[in-house]
């Protein structure tokens, strides 16, 4: 099928975690007034769709992803009045705005979850998934681990039943196989586009049907089973996302992203086929996954690019003229990408998140940009266990010590390298206290690199990463090449060079990225007579690639 022309294929997303955005009150929290006060600075930078990370009522347990009321504002956010004037102000500036519904489960503080845990026959059990322990209820139902360490199910002392949670003990995952629960979750998304929202991104997407609970496989060294196989992708979670279409999003003008960890190209299709009976599209994991993993998901080894571009070449090409991608490098679970997959020495940093980007913005999809990633905002580097904030890395630290997995100076090194507080340390403004975020102290310490890397000094900059981005973002929006062009693979077998072509029309553009700190061999802008549209190099030298240097040209 061809792509046909919609406007969330030429949107450029940038992720809001508003707890880590702008403080308009100095009590440490972003909130939403801040988002509303820094509405010119987006509006700037070119994007055009805001997501703002949940910001319903919650106990915070994992940073607002544990909702207590899904029609209510957290309170450290605002209120439901900020709220409206938010939306009411991004709309006036052309940019539209997608909220998270995260409905794979609640908190445990939800008023479903109270009812449902009162006792086994009360109207609001089966709202969750409760079931006899083995041994006598002494043992959970089976192996399965949950993402944030310990067992996946948590006994219930007043009706000795086990409920599932696949995230923390306080996310009790949602029966998605009752009715009554379904219906719920449709009239609250619907509630909310009556609003005037403009989407939704949709918290793992993947993982609402399970099929059945059988131990999962145990990994080598690993504490318990994978529940991968009985609930991520199951056959039924496409009837639900065909249900949810058909009952909410064909009735709005809305683009919605799945975040689906563990899909393949062939999976993508059935979420975001180009027939629009599900999702406008997905996010796959498999490229920020790439590299090699020590224990469990935690590591410091950085991926090599050749594994990069096998994945993103496999995507660009499994869902060509089938379905439509998201591209994105970062969000609020990554490290930051510069970090990651580029060099955030002082030498190099600016040169490769500018690479980064280009790599990004040069193939086909729509970009999201984390807040933060404009800037090149790097890893925050924290030395100590105490300096965390995430449930994940603090579960993580407490079950695999007890273990004896990994020494201590192992763990703080993954953790500096992966952990997701990496995303959520606050945004980099300009040089004054706490980088412009907060007049308070913040609620995770601000990254020290501020007084060198912040929204301010990078406006002034014309060679800045933040420069340096609008005008990509610019050029996806007078270039359709940039956005309809399809995909074609170059230079397969290089080992510092991912590069590739897009054509359009009679148009032909040529992409190229150094991965690498080396001047590498590199013929493709030799003699040809394109014209370059952007690099990160003012000059170019024949027959090679600098360090880190991107271009791309127009024929
Ligand atoms: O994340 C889901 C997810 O599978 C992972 O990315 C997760 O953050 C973690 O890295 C597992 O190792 C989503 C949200 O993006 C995340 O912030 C939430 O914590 C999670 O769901 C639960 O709602
Ligand atoms: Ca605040």
């Amino acid at each position: 099928m061809e792509q046909k022309h919609t406007w969330w294929k030429e949107a450029v997303v940038y992720q809001i975690y508003p707890r880590s955005f702008a403080d308009s009150n100095g009590d440490g929290v972003g909130d939403l007034n801040g988002i509303t006060a820094k509405l010119d600075y987006l509006a700037g930078l070119g994007v055009t769709v805001l997501w703002l990370c949940p910001v319903y009522a919650s106990p915070n347990d994992d940073n607002g992803y544990d909702i207590s009321d899904y029609r209510a504002i957290q309170p450290e956010f605002g209120t439901m009045a900020d709220f409206d004037r938010l939306l009411a102000q991004a709309h006036k500036r052309g940019l539209r705005v997608l909220m998270d519904l995260v409905v794979n489960h609640t908190s445990d503080e939800h008023r479903w979850f109270q009812a449902s845990r009162s006792s086994r026959d009360n109207p609001y059990r089966d709202y969750y998934i409760w079931k006899d322990g083995k041994e006598g209820g002494t043992q959970p139902p089976n192996n399965w681990g949950s993402c944030f360490s310990g067992s996946a199910w948590e006994k219930d002392e007043a009706t000795g039943q086990y409920y599932l949670h696949l995230f923390s003990k306080k996310q009790p995952d949602l029966n998605w196989e009752n009715p009554k629960v379904r219906e719920e979750i449709y009239d609250m998304m619907n509630w909310w586009c009556q609003k005037g929202i403009d989407g939704f991104r949709i918290d793992v997407a993947a993982f609402y049907a399970k099929s059945n609970f059988d131990d999962g496989r145990v990994a080598p060294g690993a504490l318990y089973g994978d529940f991968s196989a009985s609930c991520i992708n199951q056959p039924r979670i496409h009837d639900y996302f065909r249900e949810m279409n058909a009952r909410v999003l064909s009735h709005y003008d809305v683009m919605t992203v799945g975040e689906t960890g563990g899909v393949t190209p062939a999976q993508a299709v059935k979420y975001a086929g180009l027939d629009g009976g599900e999702l406008s599209m997905v996010f796959q994991f498999e490229h920020v996954d790439a590299g090699e993993r020590i224990v469990g998901k935690w590591t410091d080894r950085r991926p090599q690019m050749p594994e990069l571009r096998r994945i993103l070449n496999r995507w660009q090409l499994g869902l060509a003229d089938k379905a439509w991608n998201s591209l994105y490098w970062n969000n609020h679970d990554q490290p930051r990408v510069v970090s990651r997959f580029g060099s955030d020495a002082p030498l190099w940093r600016t040169l490769s998140a500018k690479m980064l980007a280009t790599c990004l913005y040069g193939m086909q999809g729509t970009p999201y940009l984390y807040q933060g990633e404009e800037l090149g905002m790097t890893n925050v580097y924290f030395e100590h266990i105490e300096d965390y904030r995430d449930i994940e890395v603090l579960r993580a630290w407490e079950e695999l010590r007890a273990a004896h997995k990994a020494t201590d100076e192992q763990l703080l090194r993954y953790f500096a390298a992966i952990g997701r507080d990496n995303a959520r340390t606050p945004m980099q403004w300009d040089t004054t206290a706490n980088a412009g975020f907060s007049a308070g102290t913040p609620w995770i310490a601000v990254n020290k690199n501020y007084l060198s890397i912040n929204a301010a000094d990078e406006e002034k900059d014309p060679d800045s990463v933040l420069n340096y981005y609008k005008k990509l973002i610019a050029l996806r929006r007078e270039n359709p090449i940039f956005v309809y062009g399809g995909f074609v693979p170059l230079l397969e077998g290089d080992a510092s060079v991912y590069a590739w072509q897009r054509r359009y029309e009679d148009r032909t553009l040529t992409v190229a990225c150094n991965f690498t700190p080396d001047t590498v061999p590199c013929t493709l802008f030799d003699g040809a007579a394109g014209e370059t549209l952007i690099s990160n190099y003012h000059s170019r030298a024949a027959g090679v690639l600098q360090p880190y240097e991107a271009r791309i040209t127009l024929m």
